[in-house]
């Protein structure tokens, strides 16, 4: 006998999790189904900062508790250039809003230990996911329990693709059907994790000749910098002293900055992708998150549009179990992609602003000082950064 579900979420990530728990508090089941062990999903290291939205909405289902008590609540952040360092006063300029920073994998074990807890079912380590029949109304998903066990199928109203970046669901909308928006950039981030105390209080984004430089933080003894390196760089040429070096040389001041050091325990190199699938639902199927759209994450926006994504399907789904109604699935795309379309735009100007570019002429470069320039010195332009950074309302574009 198939297993039925009303809905079947393929993947554990931020979207999978946050939806399979909207839709739990909404009355409606589903069943997510995850290729990694849970142990690999809570302990991926990825995001740090979350939006005023975000927030709120993991404090509305009631899996916020944690990320109060541990969470740091930052009132502004920094752009250093020509080493000086300028303050964005986003909780004054966006009338009281902060920037949580809280690690997206212990966002990840608050979501799955509400999700366990509730009695909900999370398969891990799944193989051979496959969607079958997205275009009626019994959408299937196959899967083999354990990666290699017999192939099992579960019947279901609607999928939710939550499959990041690379999952199968995306390629199920037919290649006609989809229009593919990209831009790579020649950009990568070296990312690491120190052991050692926090040199700063606030975030800090430093545009330097020799390239980008983040400071963020974990706790107040682990801290997470990002270095721009060239993506097709080994991760074995960047040696502790070098990386040390590098984030001396980059994020130095006037009135001299002293970076506090530590023992690295953590280092990785990501490329950089802006990308959006338009649409993002096709006949049951419905994409959410980064199988739908990447972001780089200068803006840190990519967690925070998968939250997003979820909370409108869940609202569309909770309609339709209610009334039978569709309309709010049918504008789905409409709805997401005006938002999502609005933190591209403003992820690819941090980055295109804040990073070294090999293909820029001096003009260009000049240029991208006086763009720093204006938004740390103008009321206009620093209130745009900061509301955006904190993050356009959830309900924008509706
Ligand atoms: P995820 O997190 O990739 O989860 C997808 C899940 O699907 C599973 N999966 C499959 N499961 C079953 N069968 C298959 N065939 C499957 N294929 C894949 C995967 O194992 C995985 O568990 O996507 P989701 O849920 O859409 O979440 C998106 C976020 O993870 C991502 O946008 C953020 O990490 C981006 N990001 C940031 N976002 C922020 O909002 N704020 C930030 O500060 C921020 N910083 C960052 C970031 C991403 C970074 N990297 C590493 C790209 C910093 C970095 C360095
Ligand atoms: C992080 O803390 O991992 C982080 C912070 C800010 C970003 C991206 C990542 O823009």
């Amino acid at each position: 006998m198939p297993v039925k579900t009303q809905v079947g979420i393929i993947g554990a990530g931020p979207a999978g999790l946050m939806l399979s728990h909207l839709l739990y508090l909404q009355g409606i089941e589903s069943v997510i189904l995850e290729s990694r062990s849970r142990e690999e999903i809570e302990g991926t290291i990825r995001a740090g900062v979350l939006e005023q939205g975000t927030v709120d909405l993991l404090n509305e289902m009631g899996v916020g508790e944690r990320m109060m008590r541990e969470g740091h609540f930052h009132k502004g952040f920094e752009f250093r250039f020509n080493r000086q360092g300028h303050r964005i006063d986003v909780h004054e300029l966006t009338g009281g809003k902060y920037i949580t920073v809280y690690a997206q994998h212990e966002v990840i074990k608050d979501l799955v230990a509400a999700r366990l807890q509730a009695g909900g079912t999370i398969l891990f380590n799944v193989g051979d996911v496959s969607l079958h029949d997205v275009d009626t109304s019994t959408p299937k998903i196959r899967y083999r329990p354990d990666k290699d066990g017999e192939l099992q199928e579960i019947v279901c109203d609607y999928i939710g693709g939550c499959d990041g970046f690379h999952g199968p669901s995306r390629p199920m909308i037919p290649q006609a059907n989809r229009t593919e928006y990209q831009k790579v950039y020649p950009h990568g981030w070296l990312g690491i994790l120190v052991k050692a105390p926090s040199s700063v209080s606030e975030l800090v984004y430093a545009n330097h000749e020799r390239g980008f430089a983040l400071l963020s933080t974990r706790s107040p003894e682990v801290q997470r910098f990002y270095l721009q390196v060239n993506p097709k760089d080994d991760i074995k040429e960047w040696s502790d002293d070098r990386i040390w070096s590098e984030l001396h040389a980059r994020l130095e001041t006037r009135d001299g900055f002293q970076l506090l050091e530590g023992p690295i325990f953590q280092k990785s190199i990501v490329s950089m992708r802006s990308f959006v699938c338009d649409p993002m639902q096709y006949g049951r199927l419905f994409l959410a998150g980064d199988s739908a759209h990447i972001v780089p994450p200068t803006g840190a926006k990519g967690l925070n549009l998968a939250a997003a994504d979820v909370k409108v399907l869940a609202e569309g789904l909770k309609s339709f179990y209610a009334t039978g109604d569709s309309e709010m699935l049918n504008r789905y795309t409409e709805i997401c992609l005006r938002r999502v379309w609005l933190a591209e735009r403003f992820s690819y100007r941090m980055t295109n602003m804040l990073h070294r570019n090999p293909e820029h002429t001096p003009f260009e470069h000049q240029i991208q000082l006086a763009e720093l320039d204006y938004i740390t010195s103008s009321r206009a332009a620093s209130m745009s950064i900061a509301e955006n950074y904190v993050g356009l309302p959830m309900g924008f574009g509706s």
